[in-house]
């Protein structure tokens, strides 16, 4: 049975309403690939950007469970095994094949992951059945024509889409799997990625929409500005405050994310154990993709 929305405010750490909660979670990157293009995503095996959509390396089932094991052992406080890339969760197996070896090695800790959504109408059950407790899909825009600016195109069931086609696809599927995974019980964060020259005017459209959808909060990640959205800046305290604001009146607000990368370690904003687990990070370098 997965967790009431009321427990997770308490133990997850990117599910808090208010008051940031002390807990950690451990990134597990073993997504390697990705079925979209968001415009401002830059994919990378490095040890150095700190930011969603990078990790040292990437891993098998298998070595996750280790990796659980040897992270909550270094930070007890840690209650989340997260699957967030550094690609998408749905666009190859391993994911879902590295939530069923958790579960049976781990049954208390919280299993999150986190998607772009285009697969997840249809791996809905399998998410379900699994046992995921908190699953987060990314949507950065409703309207096709703002999407098509901020994701140039898709692969879908082998064939490649582009513009506002891609875009239809995308959000269709993004809403129709909120749907279904919320009304099993699931827990749903949506993250919108806050672009304000493309989408700073369509927050509220989204927050109302996916929490009529189902979704239960909502996350706004300031952008950082790269890849072929170098040239939009980087939204200021009043935009992004505006923004959870405008979002607030349909959705509870998350408002204390981090940026992370897809194979951090420890409580968000506190020591990072990634280190001693994957053998890395020494130098931070301020940039970022999606979340
Ligand atoms: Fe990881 Fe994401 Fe789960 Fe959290 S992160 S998969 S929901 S356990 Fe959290 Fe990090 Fe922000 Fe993500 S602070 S980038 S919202
Ligand atoms: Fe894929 Fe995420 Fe990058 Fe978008 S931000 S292209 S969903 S990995």
């Amino acid at each position: 049975m997965a967790k009431t929305f009321r427990e997770l405010t308490l133990t997850h750490p990117c599910f808090s309403v208010g008051d940031k909660v002390n807990k950690g979670r451990v990134h597990l990157p073993v997504s390697p690939g990705c079925n979209i293009c968001c415009r401002f995503c830059d994919r990378k095996i490095n040890d150095v950007d700190i930011r969603p959509g990078v990790a040292s390396m990437i891993i098998t089932p298998q070595e996750a469970v280790e990796v659980v094991r040897r992270a909550v052992e270094l930070c007890p406080d840690i209650t989340v095994a997260g699957i967030a890339g550094p690609g998408d969760t749905l666009a190859t197996p391993y994911a879902l094949e590295t939530f069923r070896l958790i579960k049976q090695e781990f049954p208390d800790i919280i299993k999150c992951m986190s998607t772009n959504g285009l697969l997840l109408p249809e791996y809905a059950q399998e998410v379900i059945d699994v046992g995921i407790d908190t699953l987060t899909v990314t949507v950065n825009a409703l309207d096709p024509e703002i999407q098509a600016q901020i994701c140039s195109g898709i692969v879908y069931h082998g064939k490649r889409y582009e513009g506002v086609e891609a875009a239809e696809i995308l959000i269709e599927n993004q809403l129709k799997g909120i749907e279904i995974v919320s009304e099993a019980g699931i827990t749903v964060k949506v993250n919108t990625v806050l672009i304000p020259e493309i989408n700073a005017d369509h927050i509220e459209a989204v927050a109302q929409t996916v929490a009529e959808a189902g979704a239960r909060i909502y996350n706004i990640i300031p952008l950082i500005p790269q890849h072929e959205l170098s040239w939009c800046s980087v939204p200021g305290c009043a935009v992004l405050n505006q923004a959870r604001c405008e979002a607030e009146a349909y959705i509870d607000v998350f408002r204390h994310c981090q940026r992370c990368r897809a194979d951090a370690v420890g409580i968000p904003g506190g020591e990072d154990f990634a280190r001693q687990i994957y053998i890395r990070p020494v130098v931070q370098q301020n940039t970022f993709s999606h979340g």
